[in-house]
């Protein structure tokens, strides 16, 4: 039985009867899974759902291990409220939680204005609740401050699509086709590790006799199934790229036809690569000009071929120039605009598509609107039922929002971020989280971001509310409910709702996520991400819709019904009626085969150039640093380290380096090493690993305290994107004794 959100059921296992067919809260892969009622406490089981095409029934440790963290003993069951006398958080009810929280937003208004209230979002959240958010900062609070950790994620992908393309979908095409393809250059993705059921289409591409390149400074799990490993210095993807796209001119490999016909501004584009010379890009990269040839050979050989790119490539202060060159590449050689071929961005977070297209992001509007569109502000508005002229303008990216914490900007709602382990430069953002005037965090936990607030409220997970999520490839799913969160937690909506309501907008922010997708739909129509033809109903019975997906002409009214039943399984309404008059869209699984989304239709060539990154190894700070994820932890933590099984796989940061640094240091296996920037330092225990290059250390950044990464890491942005620079920075290595 579904149950009203942000009710309190008796018991924190009330499950539904039967089986429910959901999705993994986690990546972006969003794996589908049955939910099976179990005598356990937290009321179920993850069972195999082999019909959902995208992980056919695989799962990773993640997945299979989420439900442990619906259990009481780990999570938060009642919200907290930090007591002036003590300096403590203590629990407290929602009435008075919610009082402060509204208090506390409302006060810091009155004293400095609209934009002195913050606004931090998810990638994880839902896209009801990315929508809620965004309309409840433009409208509620009517300012402009607010922005998410998608920033930190694919940003800059975003951003080199909409240029090339002039849209932005993490893949044009279902996961499916890679395993069809002639030849994939995965750069920077560890998906064995990221996302491992998919690892299963890289190696039916292999058993079809097609090539894999992989591009990581490390030996990964992923880089050793490739058929070539090239392993540059990191921070040097874009000089990689040129110089590829230089050898595609050089050997003659260039696709004149397509170029002509598809494409614009070829002539810079070939000009700016033709001055990275291969023996220049082997300088630079350290990638041997051999292996360069043989990476240019297996890609045009091929009659059909994909770039993917992951967080290597991206989290770069030159990310978006760096997509961009990755892209001219595909352009170039044909590689794009027809199937089976193309570039794509692997997406991280559970919703980091949708999360990045409904209005959390600072300078958004929903349906991947801009803020700074007079027609996007008129549209919006009017669903929203306010005047376009109090909808505020754009507002500052994650990084620069969380650095203007306790300056300009005083107080903050943070939903679905935990920015003390997560962010660049995290002691810095530490102490401007420490120095809000007023602080208040939902979360499902008590992260260590959570741990600072003035109010924390508890709120539901995954399984115990429904919502939708846009995984990697644009398919729009349904997360279903499965079972009811414990007496004492809200849902995310639900917390909206009641904030809203005190702060005088009693309508407009419903606790029920059909009814805010259902708003969705109306305030996408039209826009890039149109959802307006996708219904719960549609989702449940299709696997899933690919968006653009717009409402068929004329079926408008008939389509926003409502379903029956909110799980969505009831009767058909929207489809083509019997006298065939209304026609549903098909949803979109393949994009750009037609037209690129640019006015004239042709995708753009985007002349770049090599640039070094924000900060270069010099006598001080000799090696370089780069970070990224290990299988069993995810993100900050906040979540996979209250999974016993997932710690003991996993149990803390480490120190990857190569022997050869390892002699020169005299550091020996699993002794600390101090890991030393202009930023700070951390230390953790030595992994010595012949997998990663001699002049490079990675650590995972799953852990807050001493050994957290992110305590050295650049915040350096990238111009366009404002992406951080998390994967390379210049630091000193050194023994740390005990
Ligand atoms: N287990 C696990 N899975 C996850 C997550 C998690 O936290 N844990 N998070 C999810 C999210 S939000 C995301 S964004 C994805 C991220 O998925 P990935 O992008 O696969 O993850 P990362 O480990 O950050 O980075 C991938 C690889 O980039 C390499 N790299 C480092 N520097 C460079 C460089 O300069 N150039 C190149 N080419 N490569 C470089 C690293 O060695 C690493 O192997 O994973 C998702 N899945
Ligand atoms: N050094 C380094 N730093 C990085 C990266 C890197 O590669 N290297 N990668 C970056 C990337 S790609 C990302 S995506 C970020 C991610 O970093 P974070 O933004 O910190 O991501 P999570 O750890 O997933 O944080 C999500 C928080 O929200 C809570 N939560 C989960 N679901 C919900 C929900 O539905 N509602 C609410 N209210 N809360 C919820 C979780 O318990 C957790 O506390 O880290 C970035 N930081
Ligand atoms: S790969 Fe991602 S979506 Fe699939 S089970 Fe693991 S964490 Fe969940
Ligand atoms: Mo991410």
């Amino acid at each position: 039985m579904p149950h009203a959100p942000g009710d309190a059921p008796a018991t924190a296992s009330a499950t539904t009867a039967a089986s429910v067919d959901t999705h993994c809260p986690y990546c972006a892969l969003q794996c589908g899974m049955t939910l099976r009622p179990s005598a356990a406490d937290v009321g179920v089981e993850v069972v195999e759902r082999t019909a959902f095409p995208v992980n056919r029934g695989a799962l990773c440790g993640k997945g299979r291990t989420a439900p442990a963290l619906l259990s009481s003993r780990v999570r938060l069951t009642g919200p907290l409220v930090r007591r002036p006398d003590t300096g403590r958080l203590e629990p407290a009810t929602w009435e008075e939680a919610l009082d402060r929280v509204a208090e506390g937003l409302a006060a810091t208004r009155r004293a400095h204005g609209p934009d002195a209230v913050g606004v931090f979002g998810g990638g994880g959240l839902t896209n009801e609740k990315a929508y809620a958010l965004g309309k409840f900062a433009r409208v509620v609070l009517g300012t402009s401050q607010i922005d998410y950790n998608g920033r930190f994620c694919m940003s800059s992908a975003a951003a080199a699509h909409q240029r090339a393309f002039g849209l932005d979908r993490g893949l044009p095409f279902p996961l499916a086709d890679v395993s069809r393809t002639g030849c994939v250059i995965l750069v920077g993705s560890n998906l064995a590790e990221t996302m491992p059921p998919a690892l299963r289409y890289l190696t039916e591409l292999r058993e079809a006799g097609g090539r894999l390149i992989v591009v990581d400074p490390r030996r990964t799990r992923t880089a050793e199934q490739a058929d070539l490993h090239l392993a540059p210095r990191p921070g040097t993807d874009l000089a990689l790229a040129l110089g590829l796209l230089h050898l595609v001119v050089a050997e003659g490999r260039v696709d004149e036809e397509f170029i002509a016909r598809q494409t614009t501004g070829w002539a810079e584009a070939r000009a700016a690569a033709m001055a990275h010379w291969p023996e220049l890009v082997e300088r630079i990269t350290g990638v041997p000009v051999p292996e360069l040839r043989r990476a240019i050979g297996m890609f045009c050989d091929a009659e059909n071929a994909m770039v993917l790119t992951a967080r290597g490539p991206e989290q770069q202060s030159k990310g978006t120039d760096t997509v961009g060159a990755w892209i001219n590449l595909c352009l170039a050689t044909g590689h794009a605009g027809r199937p089976l071929s193309g570039y794509g961005c692997l997406t991280g977070q559970g919703n980091g598509q949708g999360g990045r297209e409904h209005g959390q992001k600072a300078d958004q509007l929903p349906g991947y609107r801009k803020l700074d569109d007079p027609a996007a502000r008129a549209h919006v508005a009017g669903v929203w039922g306010v005047d376009p002229d109090t909808l505020p303008g754009p507002g500052r990216s994650a990084y620069e929002l969380l650095d203007a914490l306790g300056g300009e900007v005083r107080g903050l709602l943070l939903m679905g971020s935990n920015p003390l382990v997560s962010a660049p430069r995290a002691a810095h953002i530490e102490s401007r989280l420490r120095s809000l005037d007023f602080l208040a965090v939902a979360d499902v936990v008590l992260s260590e971001t959570a741990a600072l607030a003035d109010v924390v409220l508890p709120v539901a997970q995954w399984a115990e509310e429904t919502g939708t999520t846009t995984n990697l490839e644009g398919r729009v799913i349904l997360r279903r409910a499965a079972v009811s969160p414990p007496p004492g937690v809200r849902t995310d909506l639900a917390v909206l709702n009641a904030l809203a309501a005190r702060l005088g907008w009693e309508k407009g922010f419903p606790a029920d996520p059909e009814e805010v997708f259902d708003e969705l739909r109306r305030a996408s129509a039209g826009g890039p991400a149109d959802y307006s033809g996708i219904t719960y109903r549609r989702i449940a019975e299709e696997d899933g819709v690919f968006w653009p997906c717009p409402a068929p002409a004329g079926a408008g009214d008939r389509d926003g019904e409502r379903d029956g039943d909110r799980t969505g399984v009831g009767p058909e309404d929207d489809g083509a009626g019997p006298a065939g008059v209304v026609v549903s869209h098909p949803g979109t699984p393949r994009l750009f085969l037609e037209r690129f989304a640019t006015v004239d239709g042709r995708a753009r060539f985007v002349p770049v150039t090599h640039r070094p990154a924000a900060e270069e190894p010099d006598a001080e700070y000799p090696v370089l640093l780069t970070t990224g994820r290990v299988l069993s932890q995810y993100q900050s933590g906040a979540q996979t380290r209250r999974v016993a099984e997932l710690n003991e796989a996993a149990p803390g940061p480490f120190v990857q380096l190569h022997p050869l640094l390892a002699d020169r240091l005299g550091a020996v296996e699993g002794a600390p090493l101090a890991v030393v920037s202009r930023r700070g330092r951390a230390v953790a225990p030595a992994r010595i690993s012949r997998d990663i290059r001699p002049d490079t250390v990675f650590m995972p950044f799953h852990w807050a305290g001493p050994g957290r990464a992110n305590t050295v890491t650049n915040p350096a942005l990238d111009p366009v994107s404002r992406m951080p620079e998390f994967k390379v920075c210049a630091v000193r290595v050194e023994l740390a004794g005990d």
